[in-house]
């Protein structure tokens, strides 16, 4: 699909939206990084039952993100939020080696979706800062990120709390959205 005279415009002059689904199992970081962003603040969080929604300026792009509850019971609502997601961030507690392998299902399950085809995934290789963590290339092997073909994707290594990383994984992303 070519440019239209108002995308165009939109490219040289105005805003760019782009829709981010935020997913990962339950206490990876998902609202802490959400509210790191929208507010450069910490917040005290609870475990997220159905999902927060905010827009993130940056770059001249408006991010709307979705950040959607991790626990197993609640993973079958997120592909509810797949329509029209152009960049999918998957959101890993670094810390947590004994459920990786489940990190890993679950973000394979979702990369065979249909509606996920065209989106670029962002891994966030959270909670660095935590001794025992894995590294982000230890975290590429568990994922198994290697073996995806036809897929953009990056993994950064973040510290939610200190805002770490966050935005070099949006300059990323806003790097593949202007393409
Ligand atoms: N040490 C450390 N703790 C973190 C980091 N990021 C988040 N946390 C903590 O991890 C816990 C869970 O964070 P949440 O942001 O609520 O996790 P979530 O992914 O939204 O979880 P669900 O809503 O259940 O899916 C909180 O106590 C956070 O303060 C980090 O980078 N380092
Ligand atoms: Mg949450």
């Amino acid at each position: 699909m070519g440019l239209t005279i108002s995308s165009l415009f939109n490219r040289l002059f105005g805003k760019q939206n782009v829709r981010i689904l935020m997913v990962g199992l339950d206490a990876a970081g998902k609202t802490t990084i959400l509210y790191k962003l929208k507010l450069g603040e910490v917040v005290t969080t609870i475990p997220t039952i159905g999902f927060n929604v905010e827009s993130v300026e940056y770059k001249n792009i408006s991010f709307t993100v979705w950040d959607v509850g991790g626990q197993d019971k609640i993973r079958p609502l997120w592909r509810h939020y797949f329509q029209n997601t152009q960049g999918l961030i998957f959101v890993v507690d670094s810390n947590d080696r004994e459920r990786i392998n489940e990190a890993q299902d679950e973000l394979h399950k979702m990369l065979n979706e249909d509606e996920l085809r065209d989106a670029v995934l962002l891994v966030f290789a959270n909670k660095q800062d935590l001794p025992n963590a894995m590294s982000a290339a230890d975290i590429t092997t568990a994922l198994a990120l290697q073996n995806l073909r036809n897929k953009k994707w990056f993994i950064q290594g973040t510290v939610a709390t200190e805002g770490t990383g966050l935005y070099e994984g949006l300059d990323w992303l806003s790097e593949q959205i202007a393409k």
